[in-house]
């Protein structure tokens, strides 16, 4: 049911944003109509967003998926000092036209996921606290790297990282504590609009450069005669973490193959058949990509190939409703890197 339901709204997003926006522009044309038409442009995109992550939302049968949407939205748009009235009328005109446009099969399902949401929507706060709290052991260490980052010293934020791992630090620990965290934090600067996108971009960059810095701390470990492979979906552009899960399979001993953000579905297999790999590992970020993680899954199950490793799943979608790596069809997930081998060795004795 939840799937029908996902696709009576995904196959009609084009047209039902632009007749949402037009009803919200008919009604409230002052504010509107000084942002111009790209700024029309943008409503529809937006609302285009909205209706996919509802439509997601239902596939999966996960309310979370969609929840945690719009409270992210809720704080994006408190940041752009939006009126706090935006969403709620923005969602209150989704439910007319879908009402309106929806067949009597589906329309429950739509509606009760979406009053859900702008139900749960009201308890929201648009604080968000920083993601370095004083309570992890290397929190002076991402203060430190964070600030230099933010000022543009690459030098400074990679110096400090250097000298902390020749002083003995646990890689691990700076992945986790530092690099993992400076990374949130800068994404929730930019969300309540303190950083711009080129400080983002800026932070990122220089991040991934420090890590490959680390690289020959990587090769320690006794070797496990273990191969695998580690990919973002197609479309996906956020490849830190997965990077990152496939650092810490490399330092438990493992041979890995990253392939990084936005992997070809074919590209995929053909690297699991010619890398005879044990395990492949998925990471994804945008819950707008999910399906791309089943289309690679039941591709991998059907592929003509020898090689059919386990799957292993994660990435912040999995993060938010802990059945839905099972719902996709992989063998395994894990929150975060360490969990990842711990995952990964269930999977592998199954
Ligand atoms: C850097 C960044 C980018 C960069 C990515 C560059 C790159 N080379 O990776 C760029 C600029 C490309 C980007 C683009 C976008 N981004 Co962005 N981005 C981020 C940011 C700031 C950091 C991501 C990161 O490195 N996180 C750190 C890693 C370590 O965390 P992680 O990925 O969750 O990984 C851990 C676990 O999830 C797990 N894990 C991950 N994969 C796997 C796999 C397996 C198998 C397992 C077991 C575990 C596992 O282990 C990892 C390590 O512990 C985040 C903020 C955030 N909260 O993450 C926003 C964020 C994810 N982006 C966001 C958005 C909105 C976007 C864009 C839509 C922006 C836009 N308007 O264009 C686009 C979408 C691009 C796309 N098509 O994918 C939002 C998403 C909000 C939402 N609703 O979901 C966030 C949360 C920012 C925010 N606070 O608003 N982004």
């Amino acid at each position: 049911m939840s799937v029908l339901a996902s696709r009576a709204v995904r196959d009609q997003i084009p047209v039902l944003a632009e007749r949402i926006v037009d009803n919200i522009y008919g009604r409230q044309s002052e504010p509107w109509r000084a942002l111009g038409d790209v700024g029309r442009q943008k409503s529809v995109r937006d609302v285009g967003y909205h209706l996919t992550y509802l439509a997601e939302a239902l596939n999966a049968d996960e309310a979370a998926l969609f929840n945690e949407y719009l409270a992210w939205v809720k704080v994006l748009f408190a940041g752009l000092n939006f009126p706090a009235s935006v969403l709620p009328d923005t969602l209150a005109t989704i439910r007319l036209i879908l009402s309106q446009a929806l067949t009597a099969e589906v329309r429950h399902e739509v509606l009760a996921m979406l009053d859900n949401g702008q139900q749960g929507l009201e308890q929201v706060t648009t604080i968000l606290p920083s993601f370095i709290r004083g309570d992890e052991p290397l929190d002076q260490l991402a203060r430190d790297f964070l600030e230099a980052l933010l000022v543009g010293d690459r030098r400074r934020a990679s110096e400090m990282i250097l000298a902390s791992a020749r002083g003995g630090v646990n890689i691990r620990d700076i992945y986790a504590q530092v690099f993992e965290r400076t990374q949130r934090e800068v994404g929730r600067l930019w969300q309540i609009n303190q950083i711009s996108v080129a400080q983002e971009h800026f932070c990122t960059a220089a991040t991934q450069m420090v890590i490959s810095q680390l690289y020959p701390y990587l090769f320690t470990g006794e070797r496990k005669e273990r191969r695998m492979v580690m990919t973002c979906v197609g479309g996906e552009l956020h490849e830190i973490g997965a990077r990152m899960v496939a650092d810490f399979f490399e330092m438990d001993g493992w041979d890995t193959y990253f392939l990084g953000a936005n992997t070809p579905l074919e590209g995929v297999l053909r690297a699991v058949e010619e890398q005879q790999a044990d395990l492949l590992a998925i990471s994804v970020t945008m819950t707008y990509h999910l399906g791309h993680v089943s289309a690679l899954i039941d591709g991998l199950r059907q592929w003509a190939g020898s090689q059919k490793p386990p799957v292993l799943v994660g990435g912040q979608p999995f993060n938010l409703s802990s059945q839905l790596w099972r719902k996709i069809g992989a063998d395994g997930y894990a929150t975060d890197a360490q969990g990842a081998l711990r995952a990964a060795e269930q999977v592998m004795r199954k």
